[in-house]
């Protein structure tokens, strides 16, 4: 079956810092991953999406496939394997917002080498989903984006990607030069202003946008957070206004702008329609704890901008 948007990367079973109890901290079971939250924000607004990981043979690799299943995600080319576990992470709340913590090295996501990817599925996709997280968990996960983002192209499928960068999964110097080599690939990138800066050095996002159409990519989502996202392409640039919401978890929130903005890309919306629309998406997702659960629909999305018009 041909597929709107295809997204490969590495799911992660979530354990979030929700509250305080006379027994402890409590912890929410949930799930993330940022191309799994991607790859539902876009299924949730109503185009067609599969996923492409590894996954455990345990019961969290059970979760995932009944999660995807109920999500509307085609699993038809996740691999379960025994060689190892699913992936999992922890999130606290601090002053200075999310803290990630992991437990996932040596994953079955991460063990996904070329020779396992299944490129004639992707060959199929609109477009192909990728994220320097997906670069970031292993050598072996990186050389399979790269043959997946190759692929696609050569079959005509546009690729997207989300510069996520963590530092606590590879080095500064290999995220600059990996992520610097995929944006000449790709035809929408998803930088956030944090991750740039970081990554370019520059601060100032119109020098960012520069900087990245410079480097060859032709549509630029300069993710600014609360005040919204700077469109760019080589025929001009327009910010667009982030929507003020009741925030208490932001994690997800970028994911959640990628999958709403290319599922509108794909209904043939305008760059800047389908950002306003993606903003006000990201925004309901910062509004209850976990990067899914508080994904909105598409209905809630219209129904939140119907009011705020
Ligand atoms: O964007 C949210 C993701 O970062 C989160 O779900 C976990 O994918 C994750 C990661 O590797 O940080």
């Amino acid at each position: 079956m041909a597929l709107d948007l295809i997204a490969f990367g590495e799911p992660l079973i979530e354990l979030n810092q929700s509250g305080e109890r006379t027994d402890g901290t409590f912890y929410r079971l949930g799930f993330g991953g940022d191309t799994s939250n991607t790859a539902i924000a876009a299924a949730r607004q109503g185009i067609s999406v599969g996923y492409v990981t590894g996954l455990g043979q345990d019961a969290f690799g059970d979760m995932f496939m009944t999660l995807w299943a109920e999500e509307n995600v085609n699993t038809s080319h996740v691999i379960r394997s025994g060689e190892a576990h699913t992936g999992m992470y922890f999130v606290t709340h601090g002053p200075t917002g999310h803290v990630f913590s992991y437990m996932r090295a040596g994953s079955v996501a991460s063990r996904l080498a070329p020779d396992r990817m299944p490129l004639d599925h992707i060959r199929t996709a609109k477009y192909l989903h990728v994220s320097g997280i997906s670069q970031a968990i292993s050598d072996a996960a990186c050389d399979s984006a790269f043959a997946a983002i190759e692929a696609a192209r050569a079959a005509g499928v546009k690729v997207s990607y989300d510069t996520n960068l963590r530092l606590k999964l590879w080095p500064h110097a290999r995220a600059r030069a990996v992520t610097h080599a995929t944006i000449p690939l790709c035809d929408v990138i998803f930088p956030s202003l944090e991750d740039a800066t970081v990554l370019t050095g520059l601060t100032d996002p119109h020098e960012i946008a520069d900087f990245y159409l410079d480097l060859g990519a032709p549509l630029c989502l300069l993710k600014l957070g609360r005040e919204g996202v700077l469109v760019a392409d080589r025929s001009g640039r327009r910010t667009i206004a982030g929507f003020r919401v009741d925030s208490v978890d932001a994690t997800g929130a970028g994911d959640t702008f990628d999958g709403a903005f290319l599922a509108m890309l794909v209904e043939g919306k305008s760059p800047v329609e389908a950002a306003r629309y993606a903003n006000a998406a990201a925004a309901l997702s910062t509004c209850g704890y976990g990067a899914v659960a508080p994904i909105p629909t598409r209905s809630e999305v219209e129904a939140f901008l119907n009011a705020s018009d």
